[in-house]
């Protein structure tokens, strides 16, 4: 497995080029780059519809230099289990080629739209790799909320004022759902913990290799714009993710539950919130009760996986 230890070990050659119009500070280009690097060999793309997709086809251009196939917004999956099964039959036919099949969707599509597919082509296990990255909203139709906003977050459908302190509800636990199917390998990444996620997508391609598919990560990543935040501030709000606890970094690697990124002394999750004017609401007294909610569900989500992580197996 091709393990990073030194940057200059990091192929040079890009497959995912520059003139791409996706935001500055925006999360999505440094997992895209890092992704079609580490995973090794030919590669086929499949793209739900999301910033990422928009973003990078404005005709008659493209940023990526790999296989791409465009989707509705429900399907990714169900192409990328297309796809699988038709190279199956032609490597059995004839001499053909094997290409891994990567997946990315945003959080509309993932948690929400595109679940039936994808939860259909994980229970039948094709072999693939379905890449999540989660913006917390559909961030390119306007800041809609979705099953991947968090609670108290304000977005356009979910506006925090006299009526609602922002969402009511909590996040979807999507890395639940997942591991609910059995996959042999499923991890969140986060882009302030670059060597971590070089080390999964490395050990991702390794298992596509092998036929051990399917394979699901799930990705933070900072949208500046829809959390209102400076564009500076992308790696330290996803960094503050985690050391304050509300995105801890796993593996669940053949049902063996792996706290990659151990936080021993927790950060306020205020100093988290105070950086996005999604949230900055929360910080008024009247809301307080909403930061608590938030804290439990923090305290209670990360305790669980301490214990489960005790267990050899939670398969
Ligand atoms: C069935 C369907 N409903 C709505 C749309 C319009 N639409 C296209 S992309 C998008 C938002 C995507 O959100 P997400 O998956 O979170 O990705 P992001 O935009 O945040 O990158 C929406 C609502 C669509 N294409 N198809």
């Amino acid at each position: 497995m091709s393990r990073i230890r030194r940057l200059n070990e990091i192929p040079r050659k890009e497959l995912f080029t520059s003139g791409h119009s996706l935001c500055a500070g925006c999360g999505i280009p440094p997992m895209v780059k890092m992704a079609l690097k580490a995973i090794e060999g030919d590669k086929v793309v499949v793209n739900a519809t999301c910033c990422l997709e928009v973003a990078t086809t404005l005709y008659p251009h493209t940023s990526w230099l790999v296989p791409w196939v465009h989707n509705a917004f429900e399907n990714a999956a169900a192409t990328a289990s297309g796809i699988e099964s038709a190279m199956k039959v032609l490597l059995r036919k004839r001499d053909g080629k094997k290409y891994k099949i990567i997946v990315f969707g945003g959080d509309g599509g993932t948690f929400d739209i595109g679940l039936q597919s994808l939860s259909g082509a994980l229970e039948r296990g094709h072999n693939f790799l379905y890449v999540c990255y989660d913006n917390e909203a559909y961030m390119n139709t306007g800041i809609q909320r979705s099953g991947g906003t968090p609670l108290g977050a304000a977005t356009t459908t979910s506006p925090a004022g006299r009526v609602i302190p922002g969402k009511p509800e909590n996040k979807k636990n999507l890395m639940d759902i997942v591991i609910a199917h059995r996959v042999s390998y499923a991890a969140t990444i986060n882009p302030a913990y670059p060597t971590d996620m070089w080390n999964k997508f490395a050990k991702a391609s390794d298992l596509l290799d092998k036929n051990e598919g399917p394979i699901f990560f799930h990705y933070y990543s900072p949208c500046p714009v829809g959390w209102r935040m400076d564009t500076a501030l992308s790696i330290e709000a996803a960094r503050l993710a985690v050391q304050t606890r509300l995105w801890p970094v796993y593996e669940v690697d053949h049902g063996k539950i792996i706290i990659n990124i151990k936080v021993n002394k927790p950060k306020p999750i205020e100093e988290y919130l105070k950086i996005q004017g999604r949230f900055r609401h929360l910080l008024k007294p009247e809301n307080r009760g909403v930061v608590e909610r938030l804290k439990k569900y923090i305290d209670n989500n990360w305790n669980r996986l301490l214990k489960l992580a005790e267990l050899d197996s939670i398969y």
